[in-house]
């Protein structure tokens, strides 16, 4: 087994740590030790926070660790920043926001910045949630921000998807509509020291009975006051019975074999698109045929149907490396 494995394994810190910077850069050794480890996760639980920026995502998650903390488990918290790696706001104000939390061994908090990258979750922070599995968190809790694709994203490696909102965000039912009512396990109407929580709750529970998406669960609607820290615990109540439910009825499992497959669909995926991206750059037919389609002898769609029918697109291409 490789070094640094073993050592997570045994519960260091530090081997933690470095190879989650492995991740970070890419380091190809990395690999090997998320193999290694792969078969010593799923004992953590994996809480997602999504929502709007500003509805209080961060505090929610502070006082939440705060509660856990005080059982003895340990917290993990990954924060996906959307700003460019050049602004750091987001990563600034959620360090004076969390800063109590940060001289507290028993909880580890790292950000990871997606530079504009647009598409789903970024795949590192899947690798980053089995680490921190294996290395001995017991809650990990996943940070998003904004509504798009990475916020979606959020479904492929939560346990549990929680979705903040406010009263006043007048983009509520927007955000609804975007697809996050049907990823959504329990709303949290924050800022519930503000005008409209109650009529804010009621509509969300209107909408949800208009869609009934999924009548075996119904998403509970929670509300809280962060900063407060009220409502905080029958949160945390929440997130147990969906936990509960779910392994009680298989789900939990079925839910994480949904998300390994995806992941392994996603890996072919990048790969493939890599090498399209590198033969572009070193193979003449395909040179030739992008010519083609440039100049209007032949349409995209058709061009390309022939060209992986061709001898070119063959087992020859998807072993190159
Ligand atoms: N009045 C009130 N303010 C709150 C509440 N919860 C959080 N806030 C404040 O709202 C602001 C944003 O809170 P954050 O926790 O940073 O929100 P966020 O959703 O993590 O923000 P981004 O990560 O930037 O999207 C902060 O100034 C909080 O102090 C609440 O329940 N009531
Ligand atoms: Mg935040």
């Amino acid at each position: 087994m490789s070094e640094i494995a073993e050592k997570l394994l045994a519960g260091e810190q530090r081997a933690l740590s470095r190879l989650i910077t492995m991740l970070e850069r890419g380091d190809p050794a990395a690999a090997e030790a998320m193999k290694a480890i792969d078969q010593h996760t799923g004992r953590a639980y994996t809480v997602g926070i999504t929502g709007p920026p500003g509805a209080g995502k961060s505090t929610i998650v502070d006082q939440l660790t705060k509660l856990v903390r005080e059982t003895g488990s340990k917290v993990s918290i990954i924060a996906v920043d959307p700003t460019s790696p050049f602004s750091g706001g987001a990563i600034l104000g959620d360090r004076i926001r969390m800063q109590r939390h940060y001289l507290d061994p028993g909880v580890f908090i790292r950000s990871v910045a997606t530079r504009g990258q647009t598409g789903g979750l970024p795949r590192i922070v899947k690798s980053m949630v089995r680490a921190l599995d294996a290395a001995g968190s017991d809650l990990i809790i996943v940070e998003t921000v904004g509504v798009g694709q990475t916020e979606l994203g959020i479904i492929s490696v939560a346990d549990t998807v929680l979705v903040a909102l406010n009263p006043e965000s007048g983009d509520a039912i927007q955000t609804l509509k975007a697809g996050v009512m049907e990823i959504a396990d329990v709303f949290v109407v924050n800022k519930a020291d503000r005008d409209g929580a109650n009529q804010m709750a009621a509509a969300i529970t209107g909408m949800l009975h208009l869609a009934a998406s999924r009548p075996e669960w119904s998403p509970p609607v929670v509300l809280t006051t962060a900063n407060t820290g009220q409502g905080i615990e029958d949160l945390w109540v929440n997130i147990q019975s969906h936990r509960e439910f779910q392994i009680a009825n298989g789900s939990l499992d079925e839910r994480r074999g949904r998300q390994r497959k995806g992941e392994f669909l996603e890996a072919v995926e990048e790969v493939l698109a890599q090498r399209l991206r590198e033969k572009v750059k070193s193979d003449p037919d395909l040179s030739a045929t992008l010519e083609k389609v440039a100049a209007k002898t032949t349409d995209p769609y058709s061009a390309a149907l022939e060209y992986l029918g061709s001898g070119s697109f063959s087992s020859d291409w998807l072993n190159a490396r």
